[in-house]
């Protein structure tokens, strides 16, 4: 993604921060932001019968994962009450992310789960109980190293995380639905509450680019002209959940669906149609 001339002269004008490319990554200071008003909106799903359908992952999709490291990361602000097992996000085609991967989070315990399947075995690894706690704006990002999983929650990694069923393994190549805020096979599972910068890397983040990601709050350029986390090439998929000048200039614009920044271009549609919304205003 390229700053416009435009955005440039904007942020220049509201005095954001852009990135100067001449710094390494892990310059302190230089998160590579854009423009505040570049996250101006997050997706709210209703805990009922919302989500985001983004269709089926063929085989040659880089969003399998399969077989590889791979990270996962979102900005979530969940309401109270509702299922236990929310699914921020899900390919895979049964239980447990079979024959894919999934992360989810129970508002009542404060637990993340981050299921991993490669199609004979999975793991169920989730974290400490009251890891977090709802009505408030975190970030999760859930590693899968080639060794061992990780849950890191606002910029610190869960050393209570533990195998709730199975043991590490890596993703399946299988052809599955996925989507955002449900799982893929029955109802249930509908995530309560907000979703803002769901993102995914084929490799494994490391320590420092998951700090520089929770320091710059939903504004950094994944995509990374200037690549200020050092990985912006492993970027499979980026939804910002509404970008803009256009809905700046009208929030009450209907958007019946929500871009895929990275390469990839999955584009996620709103299911039922009229359902989940684009929440202008409520960002972490
Ligand atoms: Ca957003």
């Amino acid at each position: 993604m390229k700053l416009s001339a435009g955005l440039l002269l904007a942020s220049l004008l509201l005095g954001g921060v852009v990135c100067s490319c001449t710094n390494g990554p892990g310059y302190e200071g230089n998160t590579g932001s854009l423009p505040d008003t570049e996250n101006i909106a997050s997706l709210y799903l209703d805990g009922h019968d919302d989500y985001i359908e983004l269709g089926e992952v063929g085989l040659e999709d880089p969003l399998q994962l399969a077989g590889e490291p791979f990270t996962v990361a979102a900005w979530f602000r969940q309401e109270a009450d509702g299922d236990p097992y929310q699914r921020i996000v899900d390919k895979s085609d049964g239980p447990l992310a079979r024959n894919g991967w999934a992360l989810a989070a129970d508002p009542e315990t404060g637990m993340i789960h981050f299921y991993v399947h490669d199609g004979e075995t999975g793991a169920d690894f989730a974290s400490r109980r009251d890891l977090y706690g709802a009505g408030a704006w975190h970030f999760v990002v859930v590693v899968a190293r080639s060794d061992r999983l990780e849950i890191w929650l606002d910029g610190d990694l869960d050393t209570g995380s533990w195998y709730e069923s199975g043991a590490h393994t890596l993703p399946a190549a299988a052809v599955t639905g996925m989507r955002i805020g449900t799982w893929n096979h029955s109802d249930g599972r509908e995530w309560r509450g907000w979703l803002d910068e769901l993102a995914v890397w084929n490799t494994d983040l490391s320590p420092e680019s998951i700090a520089i990601l929770h320091a710059a709050r939903g504004r950094a350029d994944l995509a990374g002209t200037c690549d200020v986390y050092a990985q912006a090439g492993n970027l499979v998929g980026w939804w910002r959940m509404g970008s803009g000048a256009g809905l700046l200039a009208d929030p009450t614009a209907v958007s019946w669906s929500i871009e895929d920044h990275a390469s990839g271009a999955r584009t996620g549609s709103f299911r039922p149609v009229q359902g989940p919304r684009l929440d202008v205003g409520e960002v972490p």
